[in-house]
Parts: structure tokens; sequence; C-alpha cells
């Protein structure tokens, strides 16, 4: 057993960030690791159901809204032991060890506290099951040098609201309303609870005590009395089932399974264990393996198996209330990981954006555009769900919430739909759901874009970047900049990828596309000016800038860009200042392109465009708008690890190792309270694979270029490409490729000196000296 992460003393300033970092998933329930005997805190317990969203109106700041937001559900794991029925655990704890071991998906906890005379040792164990989505089980075997002959054990199942986030208070708060408890004799308690628009949910949960149960309030709360056993450890089990449907809460209570616990923990195991091989990451550079096992952890336990055919995005922190556990764009950040290991959970991914674009295409309309218009953030339906109003908590004002104008989420999901089928080869992606993402993104580009006669180049106006931080001029009434380069160089690649897909299909498919989207040739023509003619704002030559504009804005003081200071925008804000009228970016537009796009295509882009490429093969680009991050994007160092790996290799590393530290080195107090940055995790898996050994999936074959930092060590993984498991190994200079045994078929290898075949049992060897 592994301990991929771990703790050895409690921390109650501590324990909300522990909790969520240990939140066990199966990608359809997703419990935080709140400790089951602290009923008081300084713990928040949090049981999530992926995608199950309530939007019930609220008012907030004087405005009627229905933000989706992720529902907790009651808390099932509540513990607590007495001698005497009138004192309960102190938990005070005389030892304390917690850890999340990735290899089993599993969290276990070891501790000590004192009843009365007798001194306890609890060893626990949790799992969400990923053999059985609806499953989560605790367990606790107690032992004692001497143990009283008997103990009374309170279980309980309580009632609780959305309120982890404070200035999100105002959306947030008691969102389910519980209709019914019910028990059995046999030990179970259930609960059946409804939102406000009428969705049911229904959990049950069985102690393993034998006893009457009394009623407490919105608590479920058995209390019995158990002797302690001859064999001298006392084993208590909680089993929870949790569904989202009308059934009866008794009916639910009998599916509850009866198998002993290494039984259940045994098919849990033998579900993880196969995905876990498969994309684990091996280092000989031992001090970086645990971080990455527990990005990778994270990342499988989110997407899994279990979500296929469930229509579930790409949550920016987990199944957890971050965000209101919210869909934005994040998915990019995973997307080449995934589609390279598993891609039907890309291709699930992908068919929730597919299940959207009808309402894409409605919002496109409404707005005065032609395609689909993806929103920010999305939960249930196709609407956007940005808030209009965002807390400031150092000012106490309410803010106005312009990040809806990111209209570049189209592009990013274009981005993943192609990445797909260039990973797969998958030539029904393209005919289907690929297909019609792609060009009715690129529709709505074409549309957006206005022709400007006076510099005879097409524009985007009114857009926000990635970057957050500039989402109006100084003064300016209206929110949104114009020509984010970020923007348009991708509504540009969305454009070239939209004919390019339609050249690569057979005439006939190509047509029977088209037919299916009234698509003519006009348009397309239109869509190929429109592709050469973007307006790109240069700050300096050989500078992308930010935006039009961007370099007309203040010299922020060199201060800022230290981190000892509040949230930037927070902290202007509260000083009646604003991070609008400053050169300083949350997270680094420009940056994305080149972490996105590898150099060649970055290159043929420009050249399309009419722009010259980088005489410095865009190192004085990254300078400038490294000089301007704050890194307040959990974002931003997987994007600059990523966009340095070609450039300066040893700066890439730096930014890398502090990816890998966003959550796990982050303080008390930090966002990750609220959820571990998902994205974040899965860039740097990514940057690993596609950029240090760069390994990526293009149409003429496998791409290999390595830039490969020293500090990386050697390198084993595994990998998918068109349906052929490879094997890649990366040692002292020399990346070597096979297919992996069970893999019939040929690969195509590019690589700097060519083109090689790969066939079953050949070995691929290339040297980086
Ligand atoms: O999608 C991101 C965005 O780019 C920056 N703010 C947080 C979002 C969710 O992770």
């Amino acid at each position: 057993m592994t301990d991929t992460l771990l703790f050895d003393h409690f921390d109650p300033a501590d324990e909300r960030r522990r909790e969520a970092l240990m939140t066990l998933s199966n990608g359809v329930l997703s419990l935080r690791a709140s400790a089951p005997e602290r009923a008081d805190g300084p713990g928040y317990p949090g049981l999530y159901l992926a995608g199950w969203y309530d939007s019930a109106e609220r008012q907030v700041n004087g405005s009627r809204c229905h933000i989706g937001a992720l529902v907790n559900l009651p808390a099932p794991l509540g513990l607590s032991l007495s001698l005497d029925r009138q004192q309960w655990l102190e938990p005070a704890y005389t030892h304390y060890r917690q850890c999340y071991d990735a290899e089993r998906c599993e969290v276990r906890r070891r501790f000590g506290v004192t009843l009365g005379e007798h001194a306890l040792d609890i060893e626990e164990t949790r799992l969400v099951s990923y053999a059985d989505p609806r499953l989560v089980v605790l367990r606790w075997a107690v032992t004692c040098p001497q143990p009283p002959s008997q103990l009374w054990l309170r279980s309980t199942l309580q009632a609780s609201g959305n309120t982890l986030i404070e200035r999100n208070l105002a959306y947030e708060g008691q969102r389910l309303a519980i209709d019914q408890h019910c028990c059995s004799e046999h030990g179970h308690s259930a609960i059946q609870a409804h939102l406000a628009g009428g969705a049911r949910v229904v959990m049950a949960c069985h102690t393993s005590l034998n006893t009457p149960v009394a009623w407490h309030g919105p608590a479920a709360q058995r209390e019995g009395q158990c002797p302690w056993p001859a064999g001298g450890v006392l084993v208590i089990e909680k089993r929870i089932l949790v569904e989202a449907d009308d059934r009866a809460a008794h009916a639910l209570a009998a599916a509850i399974p009866g198998e002993p616990f290494e039984q259940l923990r045994a098919a849990h195991y033998g579900a993880w264990r196969q995905p876990w091989q498969a994309a684990r990451v091996r280092l000989t550079g031992a001090s970086l393996q645990r971080p990455l096992d527990f990005a990778l952890a994270h990342v499988l336990q989110t997407v899994t198996p279990l979500s296929l055919g469930r229509d579930l995005g790409f949550p920016a922190r987990g199944w957890q209330e971050g965000y209101m556990g919210q869909i934005f764009w994040d998915e990019l950040f995973a997307f080449p990981f995934l589609a390279s290991h598993f891609p039907e959970r890309a291709r699930n991914l992908l068919a929730y954006r597919y299940r959207r674009l009808g309402a894409a295409r409605a919002r496109a309309r409404a707005a005065g555009f032609k395609g689909a218009l993806y929103p920010w953030r999305s939960t249930t339906g196709g609407e956007e769900q940005t808030p209009p109003w965002l807390y400031y908590p150092l000012s106490g004002h309410w803010v106005e919430d312009a990040t809806w104008l990111q209209r570049h989420i189209g592009a990013a999901i274009a981005y993943d739909a192609w990445l797909l089928y260039l990973a797969t080869g998958d030539q029904a992606l393209l005919t289907g759901m690929a297909g019609e993402i792609i060009l009715e993104v690129a529709r709505c580009w074409a549309s957006m874009a206005r022709f400007d006669a006076s510099r005879g180049r097409y524009v985007i106006e009114q857009v926000i970047g990635p970057d957050e931080y500039h989402s109006r001029y100084p003064g300016a009434e209206e929110p949104g900049v114009n020509n984010n380069a970020y923007t348009n160089l991708m509504a540009a690649w969305t454009l070239c990828r939209a004919l390019q897909l339609l050249q690569q299909l057979p005439a006939a498919a190509a047509a029977e596309l088209c037919g299916r989207l009234a698509l003519e040739a006009a348009e397309l023509a239109l869509w190929e000016q429109v592709s050469r003619q973007l307006y790109l704002p240069y700050d300096e030559p050989d500078v992308l800038g930010q935006f039009e504009g961007f370099d007309q804005l203040q010299t922020p003081p060199p201060q800022w860009l230290q981190k000892q200071r509040p949230r930037l925008d927070w902290m202007l804000e509260a000083q009646g200042d604003s991070t609008d009228r400053y050169q300083l970016t949350k997270q680094p537009d420009v940056l994305t392109l080149l972490h996105l796009l590898p150099p060649h295509e970055i290159r043929e882009l420009l050249a399309h465009l009419g722009y010259p490429p980088p005489s410095d093969g865009g190192r004085r680009a990254v300078q400038y708008h490294l000089a301007r991050i704050t890194h307040e994007s959990s974002l931003s160092y997987a994007v600059c690890a990523g966009a340095m790996a070609h450039i300066d290799l040893a700066r890439s590393w730096w930014f890398f190792g502090h990816c890998l530290g966003t959550d796990i080195d982050a303080g008390s107090d930090s966002g990750t309270v609220e959820g571990v940055h998902l994205a974040a995790m899965a860039g740097t898996l990514d940057v690993l694979q596609r950029h240090y050994l760069g390994l990526r999936p293009a149409l003429d074959g496998l791409h290999l270029y390595p830039a490969v930092p020293a500090e990386l060590g050697e390198v084993m993984l595994r990998l998918q490409y068109r349906g052929q498991w490879l094997e890649v190994r990366w040692r002292s200079g020399e990346l070597r490729v096979q297919l992996a045994p069970g893999s019939t078929g040929e690969v195509m290898l590019v690589h700097r000196a060519g083109r090689d075949l790969l066939v079953p049992g050949a070995t691929w060897r290339g040297l980086y000296p």
C-alpha cells in the first residue's frame, strides 16, 4: 500500500483543505474526506452527485437569477462512541495519520482517542466504489488494550446545505428539502429529498448496528449498544447508496450490498487497477512520482468508466462546491491525456458539449451570430451559468462579472473535438459530433468577425480572453476588449480546421455533412477569407500582444508581481482601482497558444494570416508576457510549463514543479479548500507527455519531438494512438517506442529525422543527446 499523500498530525486549520485533497470519487459520487467523529467541525462534510445541479431562483444584489450549482447531499458518515451515552468521543487525538492511496483510490486514517479510561485506536478505511456507481463504504476497526465490555455507538445521516464558500452564499445555501426519513430494524436509515425544481434523490445507509433508532431533528440518528467482541477488534461499517430518482427509500435500503467488506474493496480495487496501470507515468525521479500519481488519481477518479453514458462535463474543481461544480473550458487541459489513454472517456466529455449544440446555436442566433456560441460556464442545460455578480470579500461589494464574454471557449471545444479525431483516427467523429461542433463553431467565428476596411482585416470585438483581469477598457461603459490575440488566433485555427476536415472526408461524406448543416460554398469561401485576414495585435515587433490597447495600459508597480498581497483583483477593487487599468495578467493568453499548438503549426498559422514568424522563435514575446503575469489562475503554471518547453527548458521545469504543487503545497486558506484544481493536475500530465516526451497525435502519424528536462530522469508510459497501445521509455537521452503486447497494428512515427513505420515486435529508438 502506498501513501501518495500523507498527513501525520491533525491540523484543524488545514482540515478543510485536506478534506478536498483527499476527496474520493468514482465519477458519479464525490465525497470529501471529513472526519465522521467531528460533527462540530472544523471540517465540512460534502457528498455530491456528479452533474446533479440545482438552479432554484436566488436574489443576488437585487437581480433574480437561476444559476446552477452542484448540490451538497446530506452528510452520511457521522459516527461517534460513548461509554454511557452522556459523554461522546472527544476528538482530542493521541495520534493521527491520514493518507490518500492513489494506487487503490482509497483514503485511510489511523487515530487514537480516549474514552474514559480507555485508549482507543481506530483504523478507518473509506472508499467510493469504482465498481458500483452508487456505493460509499466506511469502516472503522477499533482496538483497545483494555477494552470496555461494551460501548454505545451513534450513527448519523445529517441534512446539510451548500455553505462551504461564504462569498457564494447568496447563490448557494439550502437547496435540498428532506421529504422523508425512514429506518428499518435491520440497521438501515434512509432519506428522500427533493430540489425546488422537483428532482429527487434517495440515500440509504446501513450501519453494522442492530439496535432501535432515535430520530433527532434534521438528522437520521441511530444509537445502540455494541458489546466489545471477543476477538478484540470492534468493527463498525457504514455503507451508503445514493440514487437520483424516484425510487422509494426503503427499496434503496434493501439494495445495500451485504457482501463482506473485503469483497467490496476487492471489487473496487479490481475496477480501478486496470485504468490506473494503463495511465500511470513511471518516473525514477522519485520525488515527483507521488505528486504526479496524486494528480493522475484525481483525474481518473473524476472522469471514469462509470461516467460513460452520463451527461457529465469536466468540473473545474472536481465534483465539489468550488465554482459551484460548473463546467468551464478546463477539459482542454485534460483532453490530450484522456484522448490518448481513454478515448471513450474523452468522447463522453465531447458528448456533453454535443448535447448542448442546439442550445449553443440558439445562443448564437440570440446574440446576432451564426453557428454555435457555447456558454462560458454551463451546468445542466446549455444556457450561460456565469453568475451576474461576484462578491469581493475585501470591499464587501458586488461587482459585475462579465467573464461570460470568453467566446474563446468555442475554439477550445473545437480543439478537443479535433484532438480526439487525431488520437483515434475515427472518421465517424468527423461526420458526426466532432465535425458538427467544429463546423458550427467556425461558422460562429466567421459571423462574429467584422471586416474593418481601414485595416483591410477582420476584427473580433467585445470579448474577454482567458486572462480575466481585463474585462473592459478603463472607463468604458461596455465590457469586453478588442482583438484578443488568443481569441483571434484560435478563431483562425478553428476556421482552418473546419475547412481541413471537409477536405479530409470523402467527397460524398463532406457533401452530406454540409447538406445537414446547410453550409453553402459561399459560406466556406468566407471562412477561408476570414481565416486569412484576421487581425493580430502586435505590441512590438515579434511580440504578439494580449489584446488591442494592452500596451497603452499603465505599468504596474513591480511589487504587485509578488505574492505577498491579497488577490490582485480584490485588492485593487477595494482601493477603488481595477486590474483593467494595468499591464498585468491573471494567466498568459499568448503563451496558451504556445502550449496548445506545436511551433510549426503556429508558424503555418501566422503565414496563413500573412504575419511573419517570430524572428527569434518567440523568445521576446515570452519574456514580455512572463514579465506581466501574476499566475493567479491555477492554469497559468501548466500553460507556462508547456509553452516554455521548447524555448527555455529550465524555466519550464520550474513552472512544472509549481504546477504540481498547486494543491498539495497550498496554504490552509487557499482555494483548494473548495476543491482541487483539476485542470492544473491534468495539465501536468499533458505537459509531461506532449511537451517533454513530445508525443503528439497528428494526421500523418504520432509525432515524437521530445524536449526533456534533465531533472526528469527516466520515464515510462503507455499511450494509445489510433487504437494501438504503445510503450514509451525515455532514458539518458534515448527515446524508445514499441507497440505494447497485444497491439497488432502498425503506427507511423514522425520525428525530426523523418518517418518510420513501427510494426509489432520492433523498437524505435531516437537519440537526443
Ligand atoms: O476556467 C478557469 C479560468 O480559465 C480561470 N478561472 C478559473 C476557471 C475554472 O478553473
